[in-house]
């Protein structure tokens, strides 16, 4: 059985938690929150950082690898398409997503932030 560990506010947890439904794979879930991060989940998640499950054979983090991993290990419904232009597509797309939307409007989320506090402060 696997367990996703994690919250479900970072998009990557629930990039990984949607990906284990359309599967139909049995999974638990566990609270991690990266803030409070200790040699146990440095042990599975080298950077402290959330998601990363824990399987039968170890723990996996990085959640593109994750991704990779529960569509070759599980049967069912599959999630890359068989045609290589077309999966090809599919991962530029998750780069895409991943390098130049995710991390820039997070970016932009913590100015959002410290504006916010500075106006607070005022
Ligand atoms: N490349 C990682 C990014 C994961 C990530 O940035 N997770 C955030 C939460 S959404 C986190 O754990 N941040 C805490 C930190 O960076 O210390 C992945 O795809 O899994």
């Amino acid at each position: 059985m696997i367990t996703l560990h994690g919250f479900p506010i970072s998009n990557y947890y629930n990039k990984v938690k949607l990906a284990l439904l359309e599967k139909s794979v049995p999974f638990t879930e566990e609270f991690v929150h990266p803030k409070n991060a200790d040699a146990a989940v440095f042990a599975m998640s080298p950077l402290g950082k959330i998601p990363f499950i824990r399987t039968p054979q170890g723990a996996l983090c990085e959640s593109q690898a994750i991704m990779e991993y529960i569509e070759a290990a599980y049967p069912g419904a599959a999630l890359v398409p068989a045609e290589p232009f077309a999966a090809a597509k599919m991962r530029e797309l998750i780069t895409f997503i991943d390098l130049h939307l995710e991390l820039v409007a997070r970016e932009l989320y913590t100015r959002k932030r410290a504006g916010a506090g500075q106006k607070a402060a005022r």
